[in-house]
C-alpha cells in the first residue's frame, strides 16, 4: 500500500460486523475506502486474516482484524481521539458481548443454512445451535436489564450502533424475538433512520449474500 492511499475496509454486504466499521466511518467521517469483496471469501482471504473472516482494515503496512481491534482503530484515527470512546470497564465488557453475541448469532444462522443435522451419538449433552441461539436470548436479557445504565447517552456510542447491526441483520436474515426487551427496542428504533444506517442496509437475504 502507497503511503498516499487512504486506508480500506474489506466488507462482505450482509456482515453486521463490517455494516458496525462502515458506520463507525461514516459516522466519525474517516477517510476510508470501502472495498466490497464476493461471498464466500476465496482462499486466498486467508492470507489476508487468518480466521477468513470480513471485516479487515487495511492501513499503512498494517492488516487490523478483528471488529473489536478495528474499532480500536477507527477511532483513533478521528481528528481528537482524546475522550475514551468507551468506559474502560463497563463498555468495553457490553462491546466485548455483544460481539461474542453476534459470532452466536451468525454460527447459529450457518449451522441451519448449512442443513447440519445430528449425524451420530451425542457425547456433548447440547446441540450446539440451539446453544448458540440460547446464548444470544440470554444476552440480550443480560443488556436489557442493564440498558438504563449503558446504551443511555444523548448521542449514541459503539454499543448502541453495534446492538442495532447485529438485531438488524437478524430480522433481516433468520429474525428473533427481540422487540420484547423495550429499553433495547428503543435504542435501536432511534438509530435506524440515521443515513449512516441507511447508507448501509444490506441486499435483501439471498443464498450467496449470508
Ligand atoms: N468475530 C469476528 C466475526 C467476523 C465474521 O463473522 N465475519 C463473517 C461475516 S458476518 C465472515 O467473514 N464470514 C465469512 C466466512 O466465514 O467465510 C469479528 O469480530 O470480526
Amino acid at each position: 500500500m502507497d503511503k498516499l492511499d487512504p486506508a480500506k475496509l474489506y466488507y462482505i454486504d450482509g456482515s453486521p460486523f463490517a455494516r458496525l466499521c462502515r458506520i463507525l466511518i461514516d459516522e466519525w467521517q474517516l477517510p476510508v475506502q470501502e472495498v466490497e469483496i464476493p461471498f464466500p471469501l476465496s482462499d486466498d482471504f486467508f492470507k489476508i486474516n487468518p480466521m477468513g473472516q470480513v471485516p479487515v482494515l487495511e492501513t499503512i503496512g498494517e492488516m487490523i482484524f478483528p471488529t473489536a481491534q478495528i474499532v480500536e482503530q477507527l477511532w483513533a484515527m478521528t481528528v481528537e481521539p482524546t475522550e475514551p470512546y468507551l468506559d474502560p470497564l463497563a463498555d468495553r465488557q457490553l462491546l466485548s458481548t455483544l460481539i461474542g453475541m453476534g459470532d452466536f448469532m451468525v454460527t447459529a444462522n450457518q449451522q441451519v443454512w448449512a442443513g447440519l443435522e445430528p449425524s451420530g451419538e451425542d457425547i456433548l449433552g447440547f446441540n450446539p445451535g440451539e446453544r448458540h441461539q440460547e446464548r444470544v436470548y440470554r444476552c440480550l436479557d443480560w443488556m436489557e436489564a442493564r440498558a438504563q445504565h449503558w446504551l443511555t447517552g444523548d448521542e449514541p456510542n459503539v454499543c448502541d450502533y453495534a446492538l442495532a447491526c447485529f438485531l438488524f441483520w437478524s430480522d433481516s436474515r433468520r429474525p428473533i424475538e427481540w422487540r420484547n426487551r423495550t429499553k433495547l427496542a428503543s435504542i435501536v428504533d432511534r438509530l435506524r433512520d440515521r443515513p449512516s444506517f441507511m447508507a448501509t442496509i444490506p441486499e435483501p437475504w439471498s443464498s450467496l449474500s449470508k
